[in-house]
């Protein structure tokens, strides 16, 4: 199956969500953006991308990543007032059978019920088998951001779409999970809603589900990963060039969210370790005597955001700790640039790092570091540790952007050759009574 070569229908599904997003009277409606197949018709993607061009040229493309869009200000487990960069619990459940799916305003879908427990059934035999392939895909992006997903069971039986019911615990979930007839085989195969909506429609009658459940089902477990991406507030990223999850069209070339869609996702929700901007909520870092932790891909993931992490109490040890920020430079626009018209988006030097180690009380400032300028990394070595443990501490500039980087820390004891001391004064004591 050829990979079609660039842009899809989604564009124009980007024009009507920017308008609807514009239009007070409209802005309480969440608009669901839709999801291709590969090998969706070069035809269908030429008219699309002419059509597309004046909106996505290079010119009017924002500073990334602006395809996050606000997150969740509320859900069924947080109470109102969440602002961007806390973690949220976000509840799903996968609607029963028969439940009401509305017509998804743009995508040409008709409204009509759900019978999306049947067709999973139907390629995996039981729900025992396809709800933990739905789980994976939900928990991937838990693994790079503050984004919980509990399962919720009950469920009401009210219409899922532009006008359904906010999440309720015991009553239905935020992300309700259904599907009917879409659009037959190939083109739209799965659409969401953005947060504040979060449902989540599968096109079952399409074989790209049917026709290839390899490795491990990724096309269904990517495509809903995908689809989770829209319903925590990433929308579509170019160009398709098949290194993020959030390109339009489905891949199945990786497994779940890539670099720039983490990066997305730590911008709204922070990452797993949020809220840990105090020495009070500080997690273990994970170090131990002799040993070195390395956390990959955390976040520093706006102005207001600092990382606090805890190292055992291990007095006399000598501490290293580095911070890089992590990701290279690579195109964020459409296809419809070439040479140096195509903008870059440089992941690596969004925040200038500093990095600071704290005695036990959370303030006294033991050893700091931020000599090193934007892009580049921040270490302290051999920094030698009191009682009662420490804290390593990694900030960024106040620009309020993302920027993800790698921490190591490492611990090592006093070093053997400081023992020489004690030992040479014992034997000059020794010699100086003899005499
Ligand atoms: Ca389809
Ligand atoms: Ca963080
Ligand atoms: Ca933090
Ligand atoms: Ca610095
Ligand atoms: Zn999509």
């Amino acid at each position: 199956m050829g990979f079609p070569s660039e842009r899809s229908l989604t564009c124009v599904l980007a024009v009507s969500l920017v308008l609807l997003t514009l239009l007070p009277s409209l802005a309480g409606a969440a608009s669901p953006t839709a999801c291709f197949a590969p090998g969706t018709p070069d035809v269908l993607m030429d008219r699309v991308s002419a059509e597309s061009g004046l909106l996505l040229a290079p010119s009017a493309v924002p500073a990334h990543p602006a395809s996050v869009i606000p997150g969740w200000t509320n859900t069924a487990t947080d109470p109102p007032g969440l602002v961007r960069g806390e973690p949220i619990t976000l509840t799903w459940s996968v609607i029963p059978d028969g439940v009401t799916i509305q017509a998804g305003p743009g995508v040409g879908d008709v409204e009509s019920v759900s019978d999306l427990r049947a067709f999973l059934d139907g390629i995996y035999g039981s729900e025992a088998t396809w709800l933990p392939l739905i789980q994976q895909a939900l928990q991937s992006w838990s693994v790079y951001a503050g984004v919980r997903f509990v399962m919720e069971s009950n469920d009401d039986l009210q219409p899922i779409g532009a006008s359904s019911a906010p999440g309720l615990l015991g009553t239905r979930a935020d992300i309700r999970i259904g599907g009917h007839a879409i659009d037959g085989n190939n083109n739209i195969v799965a659409y969401a809603y953005e947060p504040g909506g979060g449902d989540l429609v599968i096109d079952t009658v399409d074989s790209f589900y049917t026709a290839n459940t390899s490795l491990n089902s990724r096309r269904l477990r990517n495509t809903v990963a995908h689809e989770i991406g829209h319903a925590i507030g990433l929308l579509h990223v170019w160009p398709t060039d098949r290194t993020k999850l959030m390109e339009p069209i489905v891949n199945t070339t990786f497994d779940g969210p890539q670099f720039d869609d983490v990066l997305g996702s730590t911008r709204n929700y922070g990452d797993p370790d949020e809220p840990n901007d105090s020495s009070a909520n500080a997690p273990d870092v994970g170090v131990v005597m002799d040993g070195s932790a390395d956390t990959v891909w955390l976040s520093l993931d706006g102005s207001s955001d600092e990382d606090w992490f805890s190292v055992v109490d291990a007095p006399g040890a000598r501490l290293s700790a580095s911070a890089s920020p992590q990701g290279g430079s690579y195109r964020v626009s459409d296809a419809d640039c070439t040479g140096e018209s195509c903008p870059l988006f440089a992941a690596g030097s969004q925040r200038d790092l500093a990095i600071e180690i704290y005695a036990s009380d959370g303030s006294t400032l033991l050893a700091s570091a931020d000599s090193a300028g934007l892009g580049a990394s921040e270490s302290l070595t051999n920094v030698l540790l009191p009682a009662g443990g420490v804290f390593v501490t990694v900030a960024g500039d106040v620009v309020d952007v993302a920027q993800l980087y790698d921490l190591q820390v490492s611990l090592v004891p006093e070093p053997a050759t400081s023992l020489l001391g004690p030992v040479a004064l014992v034997v000059l004591a020794i010699l100086a009574r003899r005499r």
